[in-house]
């Protein structure tokens, strides 16, 4: 059986065993890769003053995690500009903030090419490689250039942009064409992947094939993949002492009232600006509800070094203070905002006290959070998911309220209809909804894509 290589910008800490404390997706592929035996290798978080190649290499249940530090000029192109101020915000939609800087073009393909060459030595004959993500789209490319045959598979857990949008970018047919160097490329909804064909079919002349895509010598095979979480583990962290703890103090400090939840990294592709203004809007519409619920929105701030998210953050400050202002009372405040984070199994108690799941997102890939309020609801008496239309989610994820999040009116109509909806609805539509969380779990991903890359029928 062949041995599988993930490569992804950061590589998650080794575990022995199905811990709790690490997310679905570093589990997922370190079953893979226990499954299958082998490598991941990615930076290690550290910076140096020159780039040495060092590896750094540890070993646990026969998967071996290799690690490289970055240079810093590193660090700030590559990371910081081409993939979190370039990539990002174009990715999600937000060309009015995207940074088109030839150095972050320059680092972020200088420090591929030292992945590719860090890497090449460590991967043998046979070897399946997957690569993860926005960071390294041109690594499969590199590799080949070193002379690497192997299978090599990509999957990009954000959108892929509209034709038109990615044609914003400098150099954009070139990283399109990097796509190319790989055998299978996956997708985390169907939107994104017709937005990819579009862009090989009109803009670079590729030619569709049955379900294969041909440019030039080179063909790939892309398809979508949605990605999942561990849900068995999610229905039984609400059953753990400080989950079970964690919602009895929610039920408490809410005394009777309907608990609205958010859970978001504060990025301003998850919508939390619109969330806030939909939630006015309902508080608005609706005075007798004021006193009646309340929204406790978790923001653990990620990318502060990156002035957006500054900005975003700010501006979050400020709406949450002057819709507090506006509406609360002394035995009352319509907003709980908190910039924190918290572990996963208090998060699966606040999930499960909460009368609805708020997921508002402007743009997102998948959003894993939509499937974690599924998976820890009460079956007897479950929450209602309200989800945004532009989530990945929203084409799994159909039984949810789907909502545009740029629109108050609508969004402040869902949270009245959610909260009144009856008991047997809500049942309905969360039977169905966990019938997908649980079938398309995190493992399900990580299989389906290992399968399909082992059997894609490669050229030569
Ligand atoms: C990218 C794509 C895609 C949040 N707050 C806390 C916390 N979280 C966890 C959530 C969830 C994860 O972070 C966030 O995942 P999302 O999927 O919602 O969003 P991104 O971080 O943007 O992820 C996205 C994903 O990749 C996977 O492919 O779905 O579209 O953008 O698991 O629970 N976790 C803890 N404390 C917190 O306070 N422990």
């Amino acid at each position: 059986m062949s041995r599988l290589v993930v490569i992804s910008n950061r590589v998650a800490a080794p575990s022995g065993s199905h811990s709790g404390a690490q997310g679905g997706l570093a589990v997922a592929l370190q079953s893979a890769l226990r499954e299958h035996g082998g490598l991941w290798f990615g930076w290690s978080g550290e910076q140096t003053e020159t780039f040495t190649g060092a590896l750094h290499e540890t070993q646990v249940d026969g998967v071996t995690y290799a690690t490289v530090d970055l240079e810093e000029q590193d660090v700030e192109e590559y990371y910081e500009g081409y993939a979190n101020r370039t990539l990002w915000p174009l990715f999600h939609y937000r060309t009015d903030i995207a940074e088109y800087e030839r150095s972050f073009a320059g680092g972020y393909q200088r420090v591929n090419e030292r992945f590719a060459r860090t890497v090449a030595p460590l991967i043998r004959p046979g070897d399946a490689v997957w690569i993860q993500d926005y960071h390294l789209f041109p690594l499969g490319a590199e590799l080949r250039k070193l002379g690497v045959e192997n299978r090599i598979g990509f999957f990009l857990h954000i959108p892929w942009p509209p034709r038109r949008l990615l044609a914003t970018l400098p150099g954009a047919k070139a990283l399109a064409e990097t796509m190319f160097a790989y055998d299978l490329v996956g997708f985390q909804a169907d939107e994104w992947l017709q937005a990819f064909n579009e862009f090989a079919l009109e803009d670079m002349g590729a030619r569709m094939e049955g379900d294969m895509l041909h440019v030039g010598h080179r063909r790939v095979q892309a398809c979508v993949f949605p990605i999942g979480i561990d849900a068995a583990e999610f229905v039984a962290m609400t059953q753990t002492t400080r989950a079970r703890l964690t919602y009895r103090q929610m039920r408490d400090s809410a005394v009777g009232r309907d608990l609205i939840i958010g859970v978001d990294r504060l990025d301003y592709s998850k919508g939390l600006e619109e969330r806030f203004q939909g939630y006015e809007r309902f508080l608005e519409a609706h005075p007798e509800e004021q006193k009646e619920v309340f929204l406790l929105q978790i923001a653990p701030p990620s990318r502060g070094t990156v002035e957006s998210y500054r900005r975003i953050r700010a501006s979050l400050e400020g709406m949450a203070g002057r819709i507090n202002g506006a509406h609360a009372d002394y035995d009352w405040v319509p907003i709980r905002y908190v910039n924190r984070g918290y572990p996963r199994d208090v998060l699966a108690g606040m999930y499960r006290a909460a009368k609805i799941g708020l997921v508002t997102p402007l743009r997102d890939g998948m959003n894993l959070v939509a499937k974690e309020y599924v998976a820890a609801q009460n079956p007897d008496d479950p929450g209602v998911l309200i989800l945004s239309r532009f989530a990945g989610a929203a084409e799994q994820l159909t039984e949810a309220v789907l909502i545009n999040p740029h629109s108050a009116d609508e969004m402040g109509d869902a949270i009245y209809t959610a909260l009144r909806m009856p008991r047997d609805e809500r049942i309905r539509r969360w039977r169905a909804l966990m019938d997908v969380v649980e079938q398309k779990d995190v493992a399900w991903w990580s299989r389906a894509f290992t399968d399909a890359l082992l059997t894609v029928e490669v050229a030569g």
